[in-house]
């Protein structure tokens, strides 16, 4: 066969993922063929005609192939293989083909027809804050699809799977992509659920801990337009099994009963404290003692680390690291409900804690894009035997969604996540 050159060979489809400029060239062959001209498989609204298409058994192929014989000079320097000078429809070519479908499949089917856009609480609208805070109320009012017993409501089963895999999700190599899932997973059930049409909400604490050492008066906390406020002030609360005097360096909070005020006042939690199921309303315990770990000085000394190893842990902080860092110190400054290491999802601020962590993962990862898209690492379980964390883990929801490889939600703005951060 006339210049026909060998492909490249990829030894398995797990080697073309990470590998950024591929991602970005399977982004674009995503976007202009296969989102507008071929009848692609994985994207959702377009499966279902696939599936029924006369063309299905070689069509995918086909058209890409004519595609790429026509743009072929044009695209082949981003190719994984080569084409042959003079376009002969021979065993090379062929795999070629095969190859670019494959580079398409493995890191662009997921290309996004939408994404929306996170914003900070105090950004939105008071309109936008009134839906997002009807969302969840909505949630908290359908019954649960059943994980646990004690669940009540459709916001109680999303507790329930976080008490459920609490010790397998912290402390691991999972904690991040875990969260971010969840987040994802909460998200859409607000939206086809409850018929939410934003983003889900972040809170930069660090907004309201750079001016006042406190979070006291953030907006976050507006009894109207926000989730309520502190707890009824308890003399010497120390948590619901009276232990919190136990942790290191433990300073008693300025609440620790029930939140009087907002939107959650009378919401009747029934899971927790810990994987304890009892009635009991929503507490917080504000803590302006830990707030210092809420800094942008400490969101800057996060961002700066240079790998997804040290950078989890940094972020993740205590018992790992020997001082409070962003994560723990969100849950300790908000404390109560938000100090349960099990249950803390019970508090409806634990969603807008973990999106802005969430937001800080995504910005160290844009940081440095070719390295860190697919940068994950770490161990699978706090005691041994462990496994290292790879794309290829699988992120368990139980009962709230399918499983699914860390692999898949690296990237935001890819399927199925498909949102970014303003
Ligand atoms: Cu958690």
């Amino acid at each position: 066969m006339e210049g026909a050159n060998s492909c490249a060979s990829h030894t398995s489809s797990e080697s073309l993922i990470p590998s950024p400029s591929l991602h970005w060239l399977g982004i674009f062959y995503s976007k202009a063929f296969v989102e507008h001209l071929l009848p692609h498989p994985r994207h959702p609204s377009k499966r279902a005609a696939f599936e029924h298409s006369p063309l299905r058994p070689f069509g995918l192929a086909g058209q890409s192939a004519v595609l790429i014989h026509q743009f072929g000079p044009l695209i082949e320097p981003f190719l994984p293989c080569s084409f042959p000078r003079k376009m002969v429809w021979g065993l090379s070519t062929w795999i070629c083909v095969v190859q670019v479908l494959l580079l398409v499949e493995a890191s662009a089917a997921a290309f996004c027809s939408k994404l929306s856009k996170r914003q900070e609480w105090r950004n939105l609208t008071n309109d936008q804050k009134i839906q997002y805070i009807d969302a969840v109320k909505c949630l908290q009012s359908l019954p649960a699809k059943g994980l646990v017993e004690a669940a009540r409501t459709r916001f109680d089963d999303f507790q329930a799977v976080h008490i459920n895999l609490t010790d397998e999700i912290h402390l691991v190599g999972q904690f991040l992509p875990w969260h971010r899932r969840f987040l994802n997973v909460f998200e859409n059930t607000l939206r086809s659920e409850c018929g939410f049409i934003g983003a889900l909400p972040y809170w930069d604490w660090s907004r309201d801990v750079d001016v006042y050492n406190s979070i006291n008066n953030s907006p976050v906390f507006d009894s109207v337009y926000g989730f309520g406020g502190n707890g009824i002030y308890i003399p010497g609360y120390a948590g619901p099994f009276n232990n919190l005097t136990n942790l290191p360096g433990w300073v008693p909070g300025t609440g620790g009963g029930c939140v009087p005020t907002g939107p959650f006042a009378s919401y009747n939690l029934s899971l927790g404290p810990g994987t304890i199921p009892t009635n009991h309303c929503l507490t917080r315990a504000f803590n302006d003692e830990y707030a210092w770990a809420l800094s942008s000085a400490q969101v800057a000394n996060t961002t700066k680390q240079p790998n997804f190893e040290i950078f989890r842990i940094e972020l993740e902080g205590q018992p790992v690291t020997p001082t409070m860092k962003l994560h723990d110190g969100g849950h300790f400054a908000v404390g109560a409900e938000m100090l349960d290491t099990y249950s803390s999802p019970g508090d409806p601020v634990f969603y807008l804690h973990h999106a802005n962590l969430d937001r800080i993962w995504w910005i160290w990862q844009q940081l440095n894009l070719p390295t860190r898209l697919f940068d994950v690492s770490g161990r699978s379980s706090v005691d041994p035997p462990f496994v290292n964390i790879t794309l290829a883990f699988e992120l368990k929801m139980l009962t709230l969604a399918p499983l699914l490889p860390i692999r898949d939600i690296m990237d935001p703005r890819a399927e199925p996540l498909c949102y970014t951060y303003v």
